[in-house]
């Protein structure tokens, strides 16, 4: 079937499904509760879900660490609750893609535990095993979670590569034989009726066979040999062309440290590999070299050039995603130039003003839409995630000062994001009848999606109007993009233009009244959006977001 491009007009939902909602009372969210909630889902305006993995999985880093493409893990439910939920979803007019981890397995999945130990096995070269160098690993390259790439088995006296944790052996895309294994994944859920995938780290598949060391001085070492690797458009063609181009799917790739040539390969509507793809540019804004670790200052001008040089470059050549909260970034609530407390609301909106009016497809991220924040675990021992207890550990191992890490964790820590979903002001914030598995945040009190429904004024009403108008808006579409203030530290200010008409979007990122001085917000306009109820062209209120549509004469 041809390609619809359905994927321009689609408003996408990310739910992270243990944290989303508990049918069952035992403290994980689950695929039941997901349907309970698509009432919700679809009075908000979204039309698309990007479902965070539910496959069968030991859940080393939450269900990244897949054992079985196949199955519905059993704490989410069965495969008969999620042909019931897709079916619900389309009844509502939602499609749904799911979340597909191609680039390792989890070490309990059937193919790596045969491969471990037996050279013979034909799941061998599934996955990167090397002999090691002397006593030494095969290489200098580092995971994404920290410490080494490599884990040596003795049974075989080699190594295994692994770019996550030691239980996510990356596979072998170099094999034929994998790639024909995601083939057939993809055409199994696509023949169920999913409209198409998030394609986790997916620039990341192709590895230079060489496995050279990386010289020099780098954080992630050996990137320069697994970024954007020397057959990654190649794989990503095989797979749009033998199984992705025969449903009317859409994919979202993430890639990490992605570069505009790769970014317009992988997007460009001539090659066939994927629809979008997330990069972390803007994300990278507030810390060095795009490590959250190494924390620094927000820039509104670095947001404005990483966000403007996508809006430019792919500018008729491929699609981009807009988003700026997912499972791995802290909550934009304050980050960002935001404010957590007084303008908390206010300064959510203008965000999503300024973001969700560039070309693109929005991703909202659950709880985003109620401005849920930051954990407020202050113990160690209430982290869930892998990766804060490897990063713990390795910047232990280097010594480095406890004041960093008081700081560093709870700024970096993932489980910021994944707290449970805030319903209501109960005890599990409406998110269970049983203590989640993790901590629930205590500003549920007056953070939940009962008083952001029952509240006029609310985020949650802003964005429904937010996604109404966008959806109205053929030039959200279109427009051609013109950063207007690209050097103002304060101001975020971008046209959409079209022949006759533009639209005008305007942002204060601060706390400050701005003085207002564009020809543009003169000609004659209508306000389509504005996050306060009065509007006046020569200023903007602090955190003041609003988009006019503008006659270009
Ligand atoms: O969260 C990060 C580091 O703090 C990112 O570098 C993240 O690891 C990277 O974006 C890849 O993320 C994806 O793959 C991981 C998984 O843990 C993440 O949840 C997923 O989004 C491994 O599958």
């Amino acid at each position: 079937m041809k390609n619809t491009k359905w994927f321009k007009d689609a408003v996408i939902y990310q739910i992270y499904p243990r944290s989303f909602k508990d049918s069952n009372d035992d403290g994980m969210g689950d695929i039941k509760g997901i349907i309970s909630k698509l009432d919700y889902l679809k009075n908000l305006g979204i039309n698309c879900v990007w479902l965070s993995p539910v496959y069968e999985s030991p859940n080393r880093d939450n269900g990244y660490d897949i054992s079985d493409y196949y199955s519905i893990q059993k704490m989410f439910g069965t495969m008969d609750d999620f042909k019931l939920m897709l079916s619900e979803m389309h009844k509502r007019g939602i499609r749904l893609i799911m979340d597909l981890v191609m680039n390792h397995t989890s070490d309990q999945h059937p193919w790596f535990k045969s491969a471990l130990n037996d050279v013979n096995s034909p799941y061998r070269d599934y996955y990167i095993f090397r002999k090691g160098k002397g006593k030494k690993e095969p290489n200098n390259w580092t995971g994404f979670f920290g410490g080494k790439a490599w884990e040596y088995t003795p049974n075989t006296d080699s190594y295994y590569l692994h770019l996550f944790t030691k239980e996510q052996p990356d596979l072998n895309w170099d094999n034929p034989k994998v790639r024909e294994e995601f083939i057939k994944v993809i055409r199994f859920w696509c023949d169920l009726g999913v409209d198409g995938f998030r394609c986790d780290v997916i620039n990341i598949i192709s590895k230079d066979q060489r496995f050279l060391n990386q010289k020099g001085w780098a954080l992630l070492k050996g990137g320069k040999y697994f970024i954007n690797g020397p057959h990654l458009h190649e794989y990503l063609n095989q797979i749009n062309k033998e199984a992705l181009s025969h449903y009317d799917s859409m994919t979202v790739g993430e890639t990490v440290f992605s570069n505009m040539d790769d970014m317009k390969k992988l997007t460009g509507e001539d090659r066939d590999e994927l629809s979008m793809v997330f990069n972390f540019d803007h994300t990278s804004t507030d810390c060095f070299f795009g490590v959250k670790w190494l924390m620094r200052k927000f820039s509104l001008t670095r947001w404005k050039k990483a966000l403007g040089k996508y809006q430019v470059g792919l500018q008729d050549i491929g699609w981009n995603s807009l988003f700026y909260e997912n499972h791995d970034q802290r909550r934009s609530v304050g980050r960002f130039n935001t404010d957590g407390k007084e303008y908390r609301e206010i300064s959510a909106k203008m965000l999503a003003t300024s973001v969700y009016f560039l070309k693109g497809t929005p991703f909202i991220y659950e709880g985003q839409e109620l401005g849920m924040t930051n954990s407020d675990i202050t113990d160690m021992k209430d982290y869930q995630d892998v990766e804060t207890f490897n990063i713990y550990k390795t910047a232990r191992e280097l010594h480095l000062p406890k004041s960093y890490l008081k700081k560093a964790i709870p700024n970096g820590a993932r489980d910021n994001a994944r707290t449970p979903m805030q319903w209501d002001d109960s005890e599990y914030a409406g998110f269970s009848n049983h203590q989640p598995w993790l901590k629930v945040n205590a500003n549920k009190s007056f953070i939940n999606v009962k008083e952001s429904i029952s509240n006029p004024s609310s985020i949650y009403h802003y964005y429904q109007k937010l996604i109404k108008v966008r959806q109205e808006e053929k030039l959200v579409k279109d427009g051609i993009y013109e950063d207007l203030l690209p050097k103002s530290k304060k101001i975020y200010a971008y046209l959409r233009k079209g022949k006759d008409e533009s639209l005008l979007v305007l942002a204060n990122y601060s706390k400050d009244t701005i003085r207002l001085n564009l020809k543009e917000v003169n000609k004659p306009h209508k306000v389509l959006l504005n996050n306060y109820s009065e509007f006046s062209s020569d200023k903007l209120l602090p955190y003041q977001g609003i988009v006019l549509k503008i006659h270009n004469k």
